[in-house]
This record gives C-alpha cells, sequence and structure tokens, in this order.
C-alpha cells in the first residue's frame, strides 16, 4: 500500500505565516516520536515565516490530556491556532481505542467550540516504528503537515 509522504507539498501553495499565533500542545508519552513530530512542526511554521515568539510550546503528560492543555492555551493565550500532537500505540487492552476516541472527539470539539483550527496531530499506530516512520521517517513528520494545515486554515479563516 503506498503511504503519502507527510513532509511533501507544494511550498508556494502555502500562504505566509509571519502574522499568525501558534499555541503547540505536545505530550510526553512516546517522546522519541512526539518531541520529532513537535521538531517537524516548529520547523514548518517558522519556514513560512513564524516568528519564534508567536510560537508557544506546552507539555501534557500523556495524549489523553491533549484536549485539555490545547482548551488551556486557547483561554489563556492570545493563539489563533492550536496544533495537537501526539503518538498512541496499540497495546494488548482496549487502553488504545479510549484514548484515540477521547482525544479525536475532544479536539474536534474545541475546533468547532473556539472557531478556531486545532490540528490533530496525534499518529495512532500498531506499533513504535510505524510511529517513527512519521515523526521524521520514511513517510517523513506528521508535524510539517499539521504545522501546513494550521497556516492553511487559518488563511481559510482570514479570507472571510
Ligand atoms: C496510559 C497510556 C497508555 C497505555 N498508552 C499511551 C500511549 O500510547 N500514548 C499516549 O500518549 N498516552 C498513553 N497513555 C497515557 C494516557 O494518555 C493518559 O496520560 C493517562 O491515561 C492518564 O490520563
Amino acid at each position: 500500500m503506498a503511504t503519502k509522504d507527510l513532509s511533501q507539498y507544494d511550498f508556494n501553495s502555502v500562504p505566509s505565516a509571519e502574522s499568525m499565533k501558534f499555541g503547540l500542545v505536545v505530550a510526553e508519552w512516546n517522546p522519541e516520536v512526539t518531541f520529532a513530530l513537535a521538531e517537524g512542526a516548529i520547523e514548518t511554521l517558522k519556514r513560512h515565516g513564524a516568528k519564534e515568539e508567536n510560537i508557544i510550546l506546552k507539555h501534557v503528560p500523556g495524549s489523553f490530556e491533549l484536549p485539555l492543555g490545547a482548551q488551556f492555551l486557547a483561554e489563556f493565550t492570545d493563539v489563533d491556532s492550536v496544533i495537537v500532537l501526539g503518538c498512541v500505540i496499540q497495546g494488548e487492552t482496549r487502553h488504545f481505542d479510549y484514548i484515540c476516541e477521547g482525544v479525536s472527539q475532544g479536539i474536534k470539539d474545541l475546533n468547532l467550540k473556539y472557531n478556531k483550527p486545532f490540528i490533530f496531530g496525534v499518529l495512532t499506530t500498531d506499533n513504535q516504528q510505524q510511529a517513527l516512520d512519521r515523526a521524521g521517517g520514511k513517510h517523513g513528520n506528521k508535524g510539517d503537515e499539521a504545522a501546513i494545515t494550521a497556516i492553511k486554515m487559518l488563511a481559510l479563516k482570514h479570507s472571510f
């Protein structure tokens, strides 16, 4: 099965992020993956003009805490968009399903509650290798993809 390279996109199709403010909330579970996602996202935002002082980085213990961490950023800062980064790896129990369900629904709800882009940059994989492949490995970096999505959604908002 072909897998999209998460880091490949047309640079010129991405608007300038110079005047945009971003929050990143990153889960500490599977840090070798999630910190690489954050690095990719921050590099990509800067590549498109985002200023260092307009990027706020916060950490939460695990992916289940991502929606509340993202809500804190929306409530207590003036960010325009929040990029949510985590990695949930399938284990022997159904914990995986509950975490994925909670995070994805939580993030979807935040988009609609705040009328701001909250970007779902959470890897949900069968094993660690699949996650590493998508955190700067052979399938690119989902953090890059999340950053581009945040910029494009803000540009869309500004177009109205
Ligand atoms: C408990 C747990 C497990 C088993 N697996 C993961 C995981 O793969 N990725 C992740 O981000 N977090 C995991 N957690 C922690 C939960 O997200 C959460 O932090 C705890 O259940 C406490 O609420």
